[in-house]
């Protein structure tokens, strides 16, 4: 593989971790990383901070500068990260009008795919897909968003049968409190404290990746005795799902949002319920705490994004990577950033 070990933007060794982890690309504000590797490359597609002066609310008003993202790798062991540069901007996206948050990757039918949120012209949350023949894009977008989808934090997950199946969600400035089994209603907001708390969405992909296959349906993340995760818990989904596989496996991973952490559940079955398991990351300088789980170059990744480098300004953000280990049962032990 060429994936490298970085000093200053490389990928740290387990050992050799300082204590106050660099940006991987120091000169670029980014976050909301999301890792894959791709024909033996490790890619990390990063979404892109940019200060418009926009005023901060609870809805991420803060966030509304973001436009495009740009997509992160490494070309020889011991290198730094490298930026490959803007990918898909705003303005070609047909259906779009702005807030280019979280993004996904996923590779199938010999092409590249990129999930992205964006706010429609009237202000809604969608989720859309453009279409490359190469990692590295140049992405083409679809022309509408995905038919049944709305909020935003998209990740792709691949099943080891190749079924991709869509995670989605995000609250407040997300709008997922908008919505119940499917349907908006301006009435809706989150539960009352002490109700079982709202779950990120998922769905099957059709094999073409650009639709989906089935009505979404809610993850429920549940306690140690099997009942849901409530609102007012700090350990209750907030947004930034991610959903990898470890020792057979399904491992969920999300951010608390507003107790800013990130947490993990396992289940047997894809579609959950996901019992609570713990704390992968422990609270970041910032406001926002996002992620994605990683196997590359022989172990496995956490990569994070904080606010440290801008002096803690929410929406300007560095993507950073620290190596992630597991117990003997499975457990991903915490990880302090
Ligand atoms: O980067 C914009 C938004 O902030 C993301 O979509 C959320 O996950 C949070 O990181």
């Amino acid at each position: 593989s060429d994936i490298s070990t970085p000093e200053g933007g490389a990928l740290p060794t387990a050992e050799g971790t300082s204590s106050v982890r660099e940006p991987l690309v120091p000169d670029l504000f980014a976050a909301d990383p999301s890792a894959h590797v791709f024909d033996g490359r490790l890619y990390v597609y990063v979404s892109h901070d940019q200060d418009a002066g926009l005023p901060f609310d609870d809805e991420g008003g803060h966030f509304g500068g973001m436009v495009d993202y740009h997509l992160l790798t490494w070309d020889a062991p011991d290198g730094a990260a490298r930026d490959l540069g803007p990918l898909l901007h705003v303005d070609d996206v047909p259906w779009a009008a702005g807030h280019m948050w979280a993004p996904d990757a996923a590779a199938a039918n010999g092409k590249y795919y990129l999930f992205f949120p964006a706010k429609d012209p009237d202000g809604v949350f969608r989720i859309g897909v453009a279409i490359a023949d190469h990692p590295e894009g140049p992405f083409v977008a679809e022309p509408e968003p995905i038919a049944g989808t709305y909020s935003m934090d998209p990740t792709a997950f691949a099943d080891d049968d190749g079924t991709h199946y869509l995670f989605w969600g995000g609250l407040w400035g997300g709008q997922l409190q908008r919505y119940r089994d499917d349907v908006a209603d301006p009435a809706n907001g989150v539960p009352a404290v002490g109700e079982p708390a709202l779950g990120p969405r998922v769905a099957r992909l059709t094999p073409e990746l650009t639709a989906l296959a089935e009505p979404s349906r809610e993850v429920v993340i549940v306690d140690e005795d099997g009942e849901p995760l409530t609102e007012g818990d700090p350990r209750r989904f907030f947004e930034g799902c991610w959903v990898h596989k470890y020792d057979g496996r399904y491992y969920l991973s999300w951010s608390t949002g507003d107790s800013h952490l990130i947490c993990y559940g396992t289940a047997d079955d894809l579609y959950g319920p996901y019992t609570y398991r713990g704390v992968v990351l422990t609270p970041v300088v910032g406001w926002t705490t996002q992620h994605s789980i990683v196997e590359a170059a022989g172990r496995w990744w956490l990569f994070y994004h904080d606010a440290l480098a801008s002096g803690g300004v929410h929406h300007m953000r560095s993507v950073k990577v620290a190596p992630l280990d597991y117990t003997a049962d499975g457990e991903i032990v915490t990880i302090e950033p």
